[in-house]
């Protein structure tokens, strides 16, 4: 895919402005545009890799990055003590809207439902 046609692309790319909470060679953060708890993060690869079914050999160090970022802005966001939910929707049956990986950070609540 052209990276001019994705959303997290875009925003990775600094194309499309979102402030970052995170941002390094890999990996960024941004808050959700609809978030379903008190804090709501994303935090994707910049490289374009679709969904977890899409990952190569080679991304699964991405994965091991952005989980790290997730435990830094849970402690920064502080809500890593009473806990949080990190998230990757795949595909259709998950209902994964966007076509870019990413990893969904959420806390600031009791987290009882699903997702
Ligand atoms: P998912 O269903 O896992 O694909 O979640 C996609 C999330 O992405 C959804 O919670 C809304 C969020 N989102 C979609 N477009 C944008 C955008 O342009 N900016 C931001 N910050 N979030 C977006």
């Amino acid at each position: 895919m052209d990276r001019k046609d994705c959303i997290f692309c875009r925003i990775a790319d600094r194309d499309i402005p979102s402030p970052l909470l995170y941002d390094d060679e890999y990996v960024c953060a941004f808050r959700d545009l609809n978030p379903k708890a008190p804090t709501h993060i994303l935090i994707i690869p910049k490289k374009h890799v679709a969904s977890l079914a899409e990952l190569e050999e080679e991304d699964f160090e991405l994965v091991a990055r952005i989980a790290r970022v997730a435990k830094q802005l849970a402690e920064e966001e502080g809500i890593a003590e009473k806990g949080y939910r990190l998230l990757s929707n795949c595909r259709a049956d998950a209902g994964q809207e966007v076509p870019h990986l990413h990893f969904h950070l959420l806390g600031g609540r009791r987290l009882s439902d699903i997702c």
